[in-house]
């Protein structure tokens, strides 16, 4: 299926929020609908009043401009080095350990040997959940017993990766909340960790956000953007969301690129940002009255 129609129908409830009732083009239209689709504040009301001024006839492909501006440059994974390393981050059940294992999954198709690193030894059952992952990905796991040091977990991660000769090292860790101070002051060390062995930062740190949230996601991906060298943006759950355009204001909020989006609950749920296709799908069947 093509990128565009998997956004298309992992968009379906965003572009039931941009379709309100009454489409006359007005700046005051333009406002609520793209309020109503999470993109914030400032920038509905900007791209609103930028939009509802031109005729009916100019109004979509204006706003088209204007969304695929702000969606910025897609962002595509850096796999390189070897072992590329691949960090999760993210507050409580954003998705990181989905994410983790559909890429693992998508990697190993690919003929790529993964090792994934448990490094959320916060939750007894979380390395069994990656476990799963791993299985499904021809994966091998590294996991230490519960509460053990996350730090530790990620450098056994590495060492493993380097003596398989692994392609890429993915990095589970803990879900914590951006205002919890020790726990991201934790997290901080797992990047320190691997950046010291690795002579340089993690090849990505992937910040992931629930897509549900709306808004409160913008705040946590900035206060993320603060402490740790996050590389790119997933924005999951869309598929659950009517507020997809949450996308392009935390891509805005934060100047991080979108890497992936996540639409579902199986491997195979996740799409490549691509901007256009992106703007295209959640606009699609959009008109004016
Ligand atoms: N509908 C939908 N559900 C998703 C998506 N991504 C993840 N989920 C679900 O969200 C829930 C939480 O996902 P996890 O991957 O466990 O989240 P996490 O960030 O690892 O959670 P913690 O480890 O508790 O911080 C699970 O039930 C997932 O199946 C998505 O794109 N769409
Ligand atoms: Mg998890």
């Amino acid at each position: 299926m093509a990128t565009w129609e998997r956004f298309k129908g992992a968009l379906v409830r965003t572009r039931q929020a941009l379709a309100l009732s009454r489409r006359d083009g007005t700046v005051t239209y333009w406002e609520d609908a793209l309020l109503s689709a999470d993109l914030g504040f400032e920038q509905a009301s900007t791209i609103a009043a930028r939009v509802g001024r031109l005729s009916a006839t100019a109004q979509l492909a204006a706003l088209r401009h204007e969304l695929v501006q702000l969606a910025g440059a897609g962002h595509a994974i850096d796999l390189t080095a070897r072992p590329a390393v691949v960090v999760m981050v993210g507050v409580n059940g954003s998705g990181k350990t989905s994410t983790a294992g559909k890429l693992a999954c998508r990697w190993g198709g690919e003929g790529r040997r993964v090792v994934m690193a448990a490094a959320d030894t916060f939750r007894a059952a979380a390395s069994d959940q990656l476990n799963v992952w791993a299985q499904a990905a021809g994966a091998e796991l590294v996991a230490q017993k519960s509460g053990a040091d996350p730090g530790a977990v990620a450098f056994d991660g590495l060492q493993r990766a380097r003596a398989r000769g692994a392609d890429v090292l993915v990095v589970d860790t803990a879900g914590r909340l951006h205002t919890r101070q020790p726990l991201m002051d934790e997290l901080e060390k797992v990047v320190r960790v691997l950046t010291r062995e690795l002579g340089r930062a993690p090849d990505e740190v992937l910040l992931v956000l629930d897509g549900t949230m709306g808004q409160n996601a913008v705040a946590q991906a900035q206060e993320f953007c603060l402490r740790l060298p996050v590389t790119g943006l997933v924005v999951t759950k869309l598929d659950a969301s009517a507020r997809g355009g949450a996308v392009l204001a935390a891509r805005h909020a934060v100047g991080r690129p979108v890497s992936l989006v996540g639409c579902g609950e199986q491997i195979e749920d996740l799409i490549d940002f691509v901007p256009d296709a992106y703007v295209d799908a959640l606009l699609a069947g959009l008109t004016i009255a």
